[in-house]
């Protein structure tokens, strides 16, 4: 059986963690493939909602095994708080698998993230301060710590005195901070070995072997296309691969394995952080919006950004991804909006634009030109079909679907499990 790829087609929090938890039932494996606890995926059922940072949203379903990939970035003290605060609420974490080849976030990365945001002032990216970015770097840099390193401590402690090398350096000569001690740094990771030693796999194989007996796999990004840190709106981006591509190379299976690309796009467009954002309402609507739609960070709590549909970008995250269907979620929260206005292209000094610019100076400018779709006041969160839908919210997800160039196989209606429409 095939692996299936769910990636978020705009700048995060489109609501891939109910997309993924929708499939649960009919997926055996969910790899969260990218990121770190920067993510925040909820997830409601019934009366309970869960906020999930580091750990993949089939977490929740008890016949899924969740696997955290070679492409993530782990907080330690993050992630045994998270399966501690699951397990006091009845949730079985016991299948949790973690590759050896994940990298850890060392405690001087979270420091340098958060004096560097700093440091940046007014130039800052709007990071979550989780230190994602600093470990990234040091994965690239080849410094970083891999959590197969924690078995041996030998190893664990020159590579984390050669981590250190630099950055205290950089530290003390640039952010006028004490040096941070090796000792301390080696011991704080040893004192999480023990108990990650269980859950720790070559998960490439496992999931090899899965695949290969017929199971299914879903892969599922955190963040999105637009934080991409290749085709992203660099730099304002994370640090890691979101798209498609990164499912890949941040499980260890091969792209002749995946046979569906769902891109989950909210019916509207939202950003935290810093960086463009050509569709952003600055007036009473993005308040309304953001009110509606309860757009505040899952990790931080940060007010999100807050616009209308943006389609071009829509169309690149189906071109970047190979995007064979979209989910769109939050459909529900454009209810009551008389014409609801979708960005179809871009004027960027006086040229019209179909394509998302290349040159990052151009979409910084772009205009947005809109189409303006009648809307609709019905209550449509209790809609379970398409035909139940309004006509003129049928008429929106049909023209999103002409623009964006791929089908709408779902549509959420309301954050609760249930509150989706499947099509056929
Ligand atoms: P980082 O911390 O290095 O990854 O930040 C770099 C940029 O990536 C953005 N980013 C996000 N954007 C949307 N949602 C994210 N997750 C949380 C959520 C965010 C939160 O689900 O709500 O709680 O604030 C997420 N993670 C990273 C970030 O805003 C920077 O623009
Ligand atoms: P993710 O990072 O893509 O998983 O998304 P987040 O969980 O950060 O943000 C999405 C928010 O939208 C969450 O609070 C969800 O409960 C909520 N949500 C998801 N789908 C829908 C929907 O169709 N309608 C409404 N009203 N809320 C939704
Ligand atoms: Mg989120």
């Amino acid at each position: 059986m095939p692996a299936i790829v769910l990636v978020g087609a705009q700048w995060g929090d489109e609501g891939k963690g109910k997309a993924t938890d929708l499939m649960g039932s009919d997926v055996d494996y969910v790899v969260k493939f990218n990121g770190g606890n920067n993510a925040g995926h909820t997830v409601v059922i019934g009366a309970e909602k869960y906020a999930l940072h580091l750990l993949p949203s089939g977490i929740l379903t008890p016949s899924c095994i969740p696997i955290i990939g070679n492409g993530v970035v782990i907080d330690l003290e993050v992630l045994f708080a998270e399966i501690d605060g699951l397990e006091a609420r009845g949730v079985d974490t016991s299948r949790l698998l973690v590759s050896a080849n994940a990298h850890l976030i060392a405690s001087y990365n979270r420091t340098l993230d958060k004096v560097t945001e700093r440091f940046l002032g007014a130039r800052r990216i709007g990071t979550t301060g989780r230190g994602i970015g600093p470990t990234y770097a040091d994965k690239m840099s080849r410094t970083g710590i891999r959590v197969q390193d924690l078995f041996d401590e030998g190893i664990l402690r020159q590579k984390v005195e050669a981590a250190l090398a630099v950055k205290n350096q950089i530290l003390a000569k640039i952010y006028n901070r004490r040096a941070v001690d090796a000792d301390a740094v080696v011991e704080e990771l040893l004192s999480y070995a023990g108990r990650l030693r269980p859950m720790v796999a070559d998960t490439s194989l496992v999931l090899e072997k899965a695949l290969d007996a017929g199971s299914n796999v879903l892969l599922e990004a955190g963040q999105a296309t637009l934080l991409d840190v290749d085709h992203g709106t660099y730099p304002f981006v994370t640090s890691s691969s979101a798209t498609a591509g990164g499912a890949c190379t941040g499980s260890g299976i091969p792209p002749t394995r995946v046979s569906r690309v769902i891109a989950v796009l909210k019916a509207y467009s939202t950003r935290v952080g810093e960086g463009p954002f050509p569709t952003e309402l600055h007036d009473d609507m993005g308040e309304l919006l953001r009110k509606s739609g309860a757009e505040y960070g899952t990790t931080t709590g940060r007010p999100r950004r807050c616009g209308w549909l943006d389609t071009v970008v829509g169309r690149y995250a189906t071109r970047i991804n190979g995007v064979t269907d979209f989910v769109v979620t939050k459909l529900d929260v454009l209810t009551g909006i008389e014409r609801v206005p979708v960005c179809v292209a871009y004027e960027v000094d006086g040229v019209r634009h179909e394509e998302m610019p290349v040159n990052q100076t151009d979409f910084h400018h772009a205009v947005p030109i809109y189409e303006h779709l009648d809307g609709w006041w019905e209550d449509i969160s209790g809609c379970r079909r398409f035909a139940e839908l309004p006509a003129n919210a049928q008429a929106y997800i049909e023209r999103v679907e002409e623009l964006v160039g791929a089908r709408v196989s779902a549509i959420g209606v309301g954050p609760e499990r249930d509150a989706i429409i499947e099509r056929h």
